[in-house]
């Protein structure tokens, strides 16, 4: 938590320093109270005796009617300060917490983006959210509660037993408020170390049903489809009864606080006005020494309260600060070097991959197995294989998304560790194999290719991937609409969109994986063809499952359980290789292939 704290801005410590003095006058201001009313009472209670005894001049009347109207416009004056300062210190600490929580945010968000994938999985995106999200609020709610009551309990609990002490005659009563403070913290810590656990199971649970309700409603057509509501229903509501019930538990827990507290504090007026009254039977001028002192109680019981709030509140906020401290902790695997290469401009779209294996990062095993191949600028790669082979493995190592475990990939001579990471992947275009659109218009999509792209580039790239009939024929055109993940376009659409997102960006490399499979032939083949015709003249690495598609490419890679086993173009491996033949055999009549 502390660590967390040092988060805070310049200001923010000088608004603390001035909550802490308003608090403190708070405090002394509320303190006040009870000495004015003791003095009020006595005066009166004195006033009543002397009328009784007859020697009430005019004068003494006065002296006392003056001294209670100045106490009682004491307490006016105190209870006012009391209020304007607790008023400003709540609106300040909710300012002081929220800047916290927005900086921690930011901050949360940030190093996420500094992630790279399996340190994403580690944690899985759900629980990533809930501790941006939920969790921060956590922690910013103890922020607040500390600052109103951190430092107001602890000072009117030690403060009001000192004036409790000074109070005349009340040795007896002194005695019940130990007695009231020693059963207080008994109920508190027995309540608090059944609850304490649960706190951390609360947190885990809504990392589990935000990870259910999200995969739910993304996969909400499978689920549909296959008619699996009710499974997923079952499988949510599991959860969703888990996290009530340790809410109840928790809740029911904290709530026998409240009357027990309730009781205690009721129990020690009532006693503190019992004996009282024995004290004020044989001597009246005490009636004001007592009632101060009851009220001075209720204040020191009230500030214990608070402290037991605190003892609650902030190892439920320790729980979220951990886990956010654990996201921040995380040093990126993938960092940019201390000393970035910059490349040089006469090479330019040369890839080359130098015996390189490769295996996840949570797995011992390896998806890639000593693969070497080079490609010069311009030319097009193509790498085929069975699912499962290893084809996004190996072009995932290309813009970075995961390390290599053995070998190099250099980018124009360089080994892609040595670059700075924006300029690398500045030089390649990577169109996934699951084609992914934000929310927004077609015109904020392209913009991820090319921040400030105009809309004449935006134009032809559209037209390059073919993607002109269904956007610049439109009437809303480049400002259409998209849905959350594209679900507003087809497939084949999407395709489109993320090859144009790619090729605004006019790259030395493109790596298509497997980005034309949506498309029928003639559309693939078309812009296979424009591709072909791009005057910057791009390295293209293309993945794909269909013989058509790649049948013209400089290289190509057959790809086997992550082995390269066989290397070639069309015709060179349908006479050697094996397993291409297998696939081209598998795909095409024997015409075909022959023609080829
Ligand atoms: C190759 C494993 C996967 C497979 C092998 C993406 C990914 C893959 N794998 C992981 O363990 N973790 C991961 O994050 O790696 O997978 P691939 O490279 O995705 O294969 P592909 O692209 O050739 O297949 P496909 O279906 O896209 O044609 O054993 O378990
Ligand atoms: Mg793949």
């Amino acid at each position: 938590m502390i660590k967390l704290l040092k988060r805070m801005d310049k200001l923010s410590y000088l608004l603390i320093i001035v909550v802490i003095g308003l608090v403190i006058l708070q405090v002394y201001s509320d303190l006040e109270l009870p000495t004015r009313l003791t003095n009020i009472l006595t005066n009166a209670s004195l006033a009543e005796a002397a009328k009784a005894q007859g020697f009430l001049t005019d004068e003494l009347k006065t002296t006392y009617q003056n001294a209670i109207l100045r106490n009682g416009l004491e307490m006016f004056g105190f209870a006012g300060i009391s209020l304007v300062s607790s008023i400003v210190v709540c609106f300040l600490a909710a300012r002081i917490a929220a800047k916290f929580s927005y900086n921690l945010r930011e901050e949360v968000y940030t190093h996420i983006q500094k992630f790279s994938i399996s340190e994403i999985d580690k944690f899985s995106t759900a629980s990533l959210i809930t501790r941006t999200t939920n969790d921060i609020t956590q922690v910013q709610m103890v922020v607040i509660m500390t600052l109103r009551m951190a430092i107001a309990a602890p000072t009117m609990a030690i403060l009001g037993i000192i004036k409790a002490g000074r109070i005349e005659s009340t040795a007896n009563l002194s005695l019940i408020v130990v007695i009231a403070v020693i059963a207080l913290v008994t109920l508190v810590i027995s309540i608090f170390l059944i609850v304490l656990p649960k706190f951390k199971k609360i947190q885990e649970l809504t990392d589990r049903l935000n990870l259910v309700t999200r995969e739910n409603l993304t996969g909400i057509r499978v689920v549909r489809a296959n008619c699996a509501q009710e499974y997923q229903e079952k499988k949510f509501d599991e959860v969703n009864r888990t996290v009530s019930k340790t809410h109840i538990f928790v809740n029911r827990m904290l709530n026998l606080m409240n009357p027990g507290m309730m009781l205690i504090m009721n129990g020690t007026s009532l006693a503190i006005l019992w004996v009282g009254a024995y004290i004020i039977n044989e001597k009246p001028e005490f009636l004001g020494s007592v009632f101060g002192f009851q009220q001075i109680t209720m204040m020191i019981v009230i500030a214990f309260m608070q402290l037991i709030m605190i003892f609650i509140m902030v190892p439920r906020g320790l729980v979220s600060a951990r886990r956010v401290r654990e996201v921040l902790d995380v040093k990126p695997s993938l960092s940019n070097p201390a000393n970035p290469v910059s490349p040089t401009e006469e090479i330019k779209g040369t890839v080359e991959y130098e015996d390189v294996s490769f295996s996840y990062p949570n797995s011992n095993e390896n998806v890639l197995d000593h693969i070497s191949f080079k490609v010069k600028q311009g030319d097009t790669v193509a790498i085929i294989g069975s699912t499962g082979s290893g084809k996004t493995s190996l072009i995932n190592l290309l813009p970075r998304f995961f390390d290599v475990t053995e070998g190099k990939v250099l980018v124009d001579g360089i080994n892609v560790k040595d670059y700075d990471m924006a300029i690398l992947r500045e030089k390649i275009a990577f169109i996934a194999q699951k084609a992914l659109l934000f929310k927004g218009t077609v015109r904020s999509n392209l913009a991820y290719g090319k921040e400030n792209a105009t809309e004449a580039e935006m134009k032809e790239a559209l037209k390059l991937s073919m993607a002109e009939d269904f956007i610049l024929n439109h009437p809303d055109g480049l400002d259409q609409g998209v849905a959350q993940g594209g679900s507003n376009f087809s497939g084949g659409q999407k395709q489109r969109l993320s090859i144009a997102r790619a090729l605004i960006k006019k790259p030395e490399i493109i790596v298509f994986d497997d980005s034309f499979s949506a498309l029928d032939f003639k559309t693939d083949k078309i812009l296979r063809d424009n591709l072909k015709k791009l005057e910057y003249n791009p390295t293209k690495i293309i993945v794909a499952q269909r013989i058509g598609t790649i049948m013209d490419a400089d290289l190509i890679l057959v790809l086997e359980k992550g082995k390269i086993v066989g290397a070639g173009t069309h015709k060179e491996l349908i006479h050697n290789c094996e397993v291409y033949q297998e696939i081209a055999y598998s795909q095409l009549s024997k015409e075909e292939i022959d023609n080829a």
